[in-house]
């Protein structure tokens, strides 16, 4: 049964021990000594072999020291898992560094080959990294879907309650800008979504520029009217002990006022610039002047940059605050290079700090030269102790990284019934017989979909299986007698997310589910379908989730030119083009029924192999014939990617290839083709992707090692000699197979389709693009003839 998830009791703040913050405070000085130098090693110290800059940004790392200090050594729980911007990556590298988990040599090699990555990756860095981030804002949307994931495995008993941890997104102010952000903050609402925190380094600076003064404050409103608690992080314990003494409150008044370009500047410029602005502007405030003139330039500089996100004690009171599992938006102010000398410059992002004030940056921090990589060096040695013990003690030290998980067992998938069927009805029928059994793998399906549930054939399972709600969601319609096939009632127990029309967090809710192994310690079974067009609305979180290797099914339904008079603005021309460029991803195209089943069960098996990945299949709503198989021989091939539906004798001067929906015309112009031409071969693709890949990887393999592989698609293409020609076609660019006459210089006619589609029937449209029997009889026979 699943069990009520009962909301958790928040816990009162305690003030923090001084030796505590005193330590927190030394870490903050490490994480910026160790950010800086790790990139000044990479840009200035290590051997250039190539003259390209390697980069990294140390003024984007110093902004958040203080946060990731406060989180990682204070407020992180066992179970928490975050996304770390992508560019304070140097700063994840330094903190298991610390923890004795992270090796110098990929601190030395970072941004070099085998090195720390540049930016935090699952599955190329050494160090646990929970989301890999580099595409910024898709690293903070995951978050909120990780959550719902979580909630989910809570839900069905995957998952003790005490278990959940916190999803956790540290990122800069101008990832708010991304769309992304609030398709999946809208999501989120709808989901009543719980245990997130967003800690934004709100240093007001993007790439380009300072941002917008018009922002403030909206942050604020757009969270607060989506359920989040808004926690906003201005000033530091040195300002507001500052601004609570006589005059202090002007500056205060002073500082909510100033635009976010004049702040930055100001911080590049100084201690004197302040004191002359501050001077002017509050000539008449006699007791702020004199409250002004107490500060020397130092102390001023100190005192007007001391913004609450480098302020451990503001930080930390603020995390021990929010104990409960409200979602949480930290708004924590800071300085972008805070501590060095690019602090507030414009142009800081990519900055790099000059050998002279890297080298006083050592100084300062009482490092001896030779001693730069030294974990505690500059604290003495029994400050160096405490720290060390410090650390070691920290819950952070003992949090396990990924989780193994066990392999769901796949069932035979039997091949649905029928003499003529289309591939997306065969797809909700097994899902349908999968939905109705008691398979373990049953259990751990999770289907998701953006609002096209329905019409990509999922209903019969949704009707089984339920939709997945926090709460009970009744079915009112049912509940008023009012008829429907559908059943839509949500529950705990149910298994299916109903997303809103919002792709890309499609992707975004498989690529965390497709991590439920590594994250949560149980695999799930992510299945997503989307129209086929609107792939293209997700990619960069399609590449995202494939990036970190989510695995998941991916079913995009209906594609291409059988969308017949739906077509028009919603055929899909590309798609299996963007999967065959997409590492981790594998598109099959079946034309069968049978074809399906035996790639969906091959696809729970892909999804679960340690050198597995996420598999996409494109199916169609056209209703076909079903072929009646004399063997279970072109199996294999169907799984590769290819087989001879009919096999060609030797000789042949042609031969057609086609793929899914296009079998029909391809059986009939063969059909037609074979009267004169007895042996006429037929290959019946499956995978174009599929194909290509190991064309490639045998190729590299001779390369590589000198081993002579053969792969599935050379193997093939033997069958005919050298002079023969291949007509390709299938019901996309014809780019997906045209390249099939590299592998063996066949000459080639590919057919397809590369225009925007029109709206029609089948018949009118394979007309208009040339797909019909009569087309790849006319290119048969252009080839035969020795014409292209
Ligand atoms: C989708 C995407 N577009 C552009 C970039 C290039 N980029 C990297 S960081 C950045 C600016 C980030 O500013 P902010 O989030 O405020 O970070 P910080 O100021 O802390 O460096 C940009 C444009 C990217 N990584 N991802
Ligand atoms: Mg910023």
């Amino acid at each position: 049964m699943p069990r009520t998830i009962a909301p958790s009791a928040p816990t009162a703040p305690q003030p923090l021990a001084r030796d505590r913050l005193a330590q927190l405070e030394a870490l903050d000085q490490r994480l910026l000594w160790l950010s800086a130098w790790t990139i000044h090693n990479a840009n200035h110290l290590r051997e250039s072999v190539d003259g390209i800059k390697v980069g990294g940004h140390q003024a984007s790392c110093a902004s958040m020291t203080a946060i990731m200090a406060a989180l990682y050594f204070h407020a992180l729980g066992p179970n928490d898992r975050v996304a770390v911007k992508p560019h304070a990556g140097p700063l994840l590298h330094a903190i298991h560094y610390l923890l004795g988990k992270q090796g110098v040599e990929a601190l030395r090699q970072f941004r070099g080959f085998g090195g720390a990555q540049s930016y935090p990756s699952r599955t190329k860095d050494a160090i646990p990294v929970d989301f890999s981030t580099g595409s910024v804002g898709l690293g903070v949307a995951i978050t909120a879907f990780a959550s719902l994931v979580q909630d989910w495995m809570i839900a069905h008993g995957l998952l003790g309650h005490e278990e959940a941890g916190r999803m956790i997104a540290l990122m800069g102010d101008a990832e708010l800008d991304e769309g992304n952000i609030y398709e999946c903050l809208i999501e989120g609402y709808k989901h009543d979504l719980r245990n997130c925190w967003w800690i934004v380094d709100y240093n007001r600076q993007s790439l380009d520029a300072t941002t917008a003064d018009r922002m403030f404050r909206r942050f604020d409103d757009i969270f607060e009217t989506c359920g989040w608690r808004v926690v906003t992080l201005k000033h530091g314990k040195l300002q507001r002990e500052t601004f609570a003494r006589p005059g202090g409150q002007a500056i205060a008044d002073w500082i909510e006022t100033c635009p976010n370009a004049d702040y930055a500047a100001l911080t590049y410029k100084g201690g004197a610039a302040w004191r002359e602005r501050l001077v002017a502007d509050l000539a008449d405030h006699p007791e702020t002047l004199r409250l002004i003139a107490a500060h020397d330039d130092g102390a001023l500089q100190q005192l007007m940059t001391t913004l609450g996100g480098h302020c451990i004690e503001t930080l930390t009171a603020a995390f021990d605050a929010a104990q409960d599992e409200r979602n949480t938006l930290f708004i924590a102010y800071t300085i972008k290079g805070h501590g060095l000398p690019l602090a507030g410059h414009k142009d800081n992002h990519a900055g790099l700090m000059t050998p002279g004030q890297i080298e006083g940056l050592r100084e300062s921090l009482g490092i001896a030269p030779g001693e730069e990589w030294e974990p505690w060096a500059g604290l003495g040695d029994n400050a160096a102790a405490e720290l060390r013990a410090f650390v070691a003690a920290s819950t952070i030290a003992a949090k396990a990284g990924d989780h193994a998980a066990e392999r769901v067992p796949v069932p035979a998938i039997p091949v649905p019934e029928g003499a003529a069927q289309s591939t997306q009805g065969a797809f909700g029928k097994i899902l349908f017989e999968l939905a109705k059994g008691r398979s373990p793998l049953a259990d751990r399906i999770l289907t998701t979909s953006p609002d096209v549930t329905v019409s990509t054939n999922l209903g019969a399972f949704v009707n089984s299986r339920g939709l997945f709600r926090r709460q009970d969601l009744p079915d009112v319609f049912r509940q008023l007698n009012v008829p429907s096939p559908q059943k839509w009632q949500g529950n705990p127990a149910g298994q299916h997310v109903e997303l809103g029309i919002a792709e890309h967090n499609l992707f975004l809710m498989l690529a965390a589910a497709g991590l439920a192994g590594p994250l949560f310690g149980e695999r799930l079974i992510p299945i997503g379908t989307v129209y086929d067009p609107f792939i293209a609305r997700g990619l960069d979180a399609l590449n995202y989730g494939c990036y970190q290797d989510a695995r998941f099914l991916l079913v995009a339904t209906p594609s291409g030119l059988t969308l017949g008079g739906e077509g028009g603005a919603h055929q899909s021309i590309n798609p299996p083009l963007i999967a065959m460029g997409q590492p981790g991803l594998t598109h099959y195209e079946p034309a069968t029924a049978d074809e399906l089943a035996l790639l969906m069960e091959h696809a729970f098996r892909h999804l679960q192999a340690p050198d597995g990945g996420s598999i996409y299949l494109r199916l169609s709503t056209r209703t076909i014939d079903q072929p009646a198989r004399a063997d279970e021989g072109w199996k294999q091939g169907a799984i590769d990617g290819a087989y001879w539906r009919i096999a060609p004798t030797a000789d042949q001067p042609v031969a057609i290839v086609a793929m899914g929906a296009m079998m029909p015309e391809a059986l009939a112009a063969h059909a037609m083709l074979a009267e004169d031409m007895p042996g006429l071969g037929l290959l019946q693709v499956t995978s174009p992707g599929k194909l290509h890949r190991d064309w490639s990887d045998a190729r590299a393999a001779i390369w590589k090692r000198g081993a002579h592989a053969t792969s599935p698609v050379e193997t093939l293409l033997a069958a005919l000699p050298p002079s023969a020609g291949l007509v390709t076609v299938c019901d996309a660019s014809p780019a997906s197979l045209s390249w099939l006459g590299g592998v063996r210089g066949h000459r080639v006619n590919p057919l397809g389709t590369d225009r925007f589609g029109q709206t029609g029937s089948l018949p009118d449209l394979y007309g208009e693009y040339r797909l019909d029997a009569e087309a790849i009889v006319e290119a048969a026979a252009g080839l035969i003839a020795g014409a292209r």
